[in-house]
């Protein structure tokens, strides 16, 4: 044996792995189901570094140092299942299997459990940055015990993303941690994409700006506050004209947004823990919407008559900005919440997750990196136990300078027949926290008079009960 690790899966997001830490000076083991892949990689990868081309996984297995370390790459669900159950009659106690895949955290829970009955370590590895993330530096959510993580950090130390000389790497915490922050990474990717979109109608619609011209905006954008990978990539999209018909790309694309399921998860899982994750959740819905193409032509053909709302009248220059400190006062509240989410899912599964630390790692390597998440990592680190990012002096002031904007933004888009439910849905969150009373009085009082469900009082404590069928509608107390 004289591979550091070993891994399995070698497609598109596998093979870049391998790549990345074979350039990095670790002998690594590779194998895949058809053997082609491997042989492929090696033939035109192999000057790269030091490749060990196994034909089975029982190869793979012998070809690497004890406690061995084996990285599964494979299609994320049943696939793993088989792989994972293959390779454990092939390991040894202490051994380490890691899946980088896209795993639900329950999954690699329960797969988890199953391993260490064997004796053997299993870790999820959230892997984040796509395909060239993968080859250039990703950003990893380590998640399983120390152990497995001591045996693994040089490797994946050295081949994520670095930032400030700080890899963007980190064992987030035991059990599914690794997979579960991956998980809400990517929801919060949904809603920033979505932010970002909505952004780009706003300015097509109501301003009537060319997608050259929109560009133009998102690349001022990034010089500033917003400055991030996406907003860099949406100026370049837009900038790109297709090759066939000489329009602007964006054009030429169908209209209706895929989804693989880890926005889904993550609003599914928001809702077990009683988070509210609007941003994400709009940003999930609008993707299922646009898909929805029988509906959306059944309605287009009964209101295409239906008047679209008279364009709002607005100032370019001024409009522009507002757009600006509505984008990012939503982003604000977006990312606020998905960092909710993660705290409320490492109290649920006890997982002990340093928030600052993944504001840390996801700076670079992954889709969402950004300036703001520097921001971010700051705020955890004057406050660990913060309530909300939401109040924290930055984003607060953020808000609070956005916020007419951010409402002008919303009564344009309205007006002018412009879907923009995260830029909205946002607004109504934060108006929703700040706001002195809410009318989930009434509510509490409807459920009280249709199902005797009780409610609180403002003025004294206890639990109590209006006789809503007697005549008297006497109040009794129905605390113990
Ligand atoms: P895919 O998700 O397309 O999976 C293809 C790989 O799975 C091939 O190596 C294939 O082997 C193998 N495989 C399958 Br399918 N069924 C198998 C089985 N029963 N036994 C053994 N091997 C099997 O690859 P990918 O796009 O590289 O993604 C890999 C993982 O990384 C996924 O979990 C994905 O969600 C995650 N991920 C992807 C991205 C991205 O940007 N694509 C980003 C982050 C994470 P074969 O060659 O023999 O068919």
């Amino acid at each position: 044996a004289r591979a550091t690790i070993g891994l399995t899966g070698l497609a598109t997001m596998g093979r870049n792995l391998a790549r990345n830490i074979a350039r990095h000076d670790h002998t690594i083991a590779v194998h895949n189901r058809t053997t082609r892949r491997t042989t492929d990689l090696v033939e035109e990868f192999g000057d790269e570094g030091d490749f060990v081309a196994c034909e089975s996984l029982a190869d793979l297995v012998a070809a690497v140092e004890r406690p061995r370390a084996i990285v599964v790459m494979v299609k994320a669900g049943e696939a793993t299942d088989a792989v994972v159950d293959e390779l454990v009659p092939l390991l040894d106690e202490g051994d380490i299997v890691v899946d980088a895949g896209n795993a639900h955290h329950r999954d690699t829970v329960r797969r988890q459990e199953k391993l260490e009955e064997h004796g053997l370590h299993f870790v999820g590895m959230g892997v984040s940055g796509g395909e060239e993330g993968a080859l250039n530096g990703p950003s990893i959510m380590v998640g399983g015990s120390d152990h497995a993580y001591e045996r693994l950090r040089p490797v994946v130390e050295s081949i994520a993303a670095v930032v400030d000389d700080t890899p963007c790497c980190a064992h987030v915490g035991p059990g599914g941690a690794g997979h579960f922050v991956k998980m809400v990474h990517n929801g919060i990717e949904y809603a920033d994409m979505q932010l970002i979109a909505e952004s780009y109608d706003l300015l097509r619609s109501v301003l009537g700006l060319e997608p050259a011209a929109v560009a133009d905006v998102f690349e001022e954008w990034n010089g500033g506050d917003l400055e991030s990978f996406l907003i860099e990539m949406t100026a370049d999209v837009l900038r790109h004209t297709d090759a066939e018909t000489g329009k602007p790309f964006v054009d030429v694309v169908r209209d209706a947004a895929e989804q693989k399921g880890t926005g889904r998860w993550t609003v599914q899982d928001a809702l077990d823990l009683g988070v509210p994750v609007t941003g994400i959740a709009e940003a999930t819905f609008a993707r299922s919407i646009s898909g929805h193409t029988a509906q959306r032509s059944a309605a287009r053909k009964v209101f295409a008559t239906a008047p679209d709302g008279d364009r709002a009248e607005v100032d370019r220059e001024v409009f522009v900005d507002q757009v600006r400190a509505a984008l990012y006062a939503s982003k604000v509240v977006a990312y606020a919440q998905g960092f909710d989410q993660i705290a409320a899912g490492a109290e649920e599964h006890e997982w002990d997750i340093d928030l600052g630390e993944v504001a840390t790692i996801w700076r670079g390597g992954c889709i969402i990196r950004a300036q703001f998440l520097d921001r971010i990592r700051e705020a955890y680190e004057q406050e660990p136990d913060l309530t909300t990012l939401l109040t924290t002096d930055y984003f607060a002031d953020a808000v609070k300078d956005g916020v007419d904007a951010w409402r002008e933004v919303v009564v344009a888009a309205v007006r002018s027949g412009v879907p923009v439910p995260t830029f909205s849905s946002s607004l109504a969150y934060f108006d929703a926290l700040r706001r002195e009373r809410l009318p989930a009085a009434l509510i509490q009082a409807l459920r009280d008079d249709f199902g005797a469900h009780t409610y609180e009082r403002v003025d004294r404590d206890g639990t109590f009960h209006t006789q809503w069928a007697e005549p008297d509608r006497r109040e009794v107390s129905v605390t113990d």
